[in-house]
């Protein structure tokens, strides 16, 4: 299909709105090459499920904000951040690792990490999730926690414990799992771990729909949500 300019012009401004597939739609078309796409390299993925998926235990009202208002600031957020600059041309994850820990790139750092760990936690839940993990993923945790009662126990704390904003995750740390939490944007790339699974505890995640009750929230996210094949996919990709 030929693109003009002018048509392709119009689309951008159709979908910037929204910026959902903007580089699924650069690639399909084979227009990445214009200015006006590349001045925006950092853009929103699609979530894995409708907005309304994981009701009742998470809202389409709390999505709603949560996506297409929070998440959506942080790419907006890094996109204003990053214009003009040597970091647009890298991936978000070579911005998060070369800003980590230098105080004049924090805010930059902050953003891009905030893009990548809320693309993280909406593969870490699933309409139906829940139970207990299979295969490898359920025999390195019976061997590295002492079982699922144990690692529930431990990244309830993680949770729950966070003071503010943060994050609670499973990660692998040199071939052993552990549960670990993070502050604000912090996140275990930066920490020479590999995260298999992630909760955000920002009150933003939880407070529509489970006002200040966070433990009850951190347990429906464990009983109702999780994602355990997602977490399993990154457990193999890390041994392989
Ligand atoms: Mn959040």
């Amino acid at each position: 299909m030929e693109i003009t300019r002018r048509n392709f012009c119009k689309s951008v401004i159709a979908s910037s709105a929204l910026m959902l597939g903007g580089r699924a739609f650069a690639g399909e078309n084979s227009v990445s090459t214009i200015t006006k796409e590349s001045s925006m390299p950092f853009t929103l993925p699609e979530l894995p499920y409708a907005q309304n998926a994981l009701e009742p235990h998470i809202s389409a009202n709390t999505l709603s904000f949560h996506y297409g208002k929070h998440h959506q600031a942080y790419v907006t957020k890094l996109n204003e951040l990053t214009k003009d600059t040597d970091l647009a041309q890298l991936s978000l994850e070579e911005v998060i690792v070369k800003t980590a820990g230098d105080s004049a790139k924090a805010g930059i750092f902050n953003n891009a990490a905030q893009v990548w760990n809320h693309t993280f936690y909406w593969s870490s839940m699933k309409p139906n999730g829940g139970g207990a993990p299979t295969g490898a993923l359920s025999e390195k945790i019976n061997k590295d926690f002492g079982g699922m009662d144990k690692f529930k126990e431990a990244f309830k704390n993680a949770g729950a414990t966070q003071f503010g904003s943060g994050w609670a995750w499973l990660v692998i740390d040199k071939g052993t799992l552990k549960v670990t939490k993070t502050p604000n944007a912090d996140l275990p790339m930066v920490h020479g771990q590999t995260a298999l699974l992630t909760m955000d505890v920002w009150e933003h995640a939880y407070y529509l729909d489970y006002q200040n009750r966070r433990p009850d929230y951190i347990t429906t996210f464990l009983d109702k949500l999780v994602n355990w094949e997602f977490a399993e996919a990154n457990l193999l990709k890390n041994a392989a």
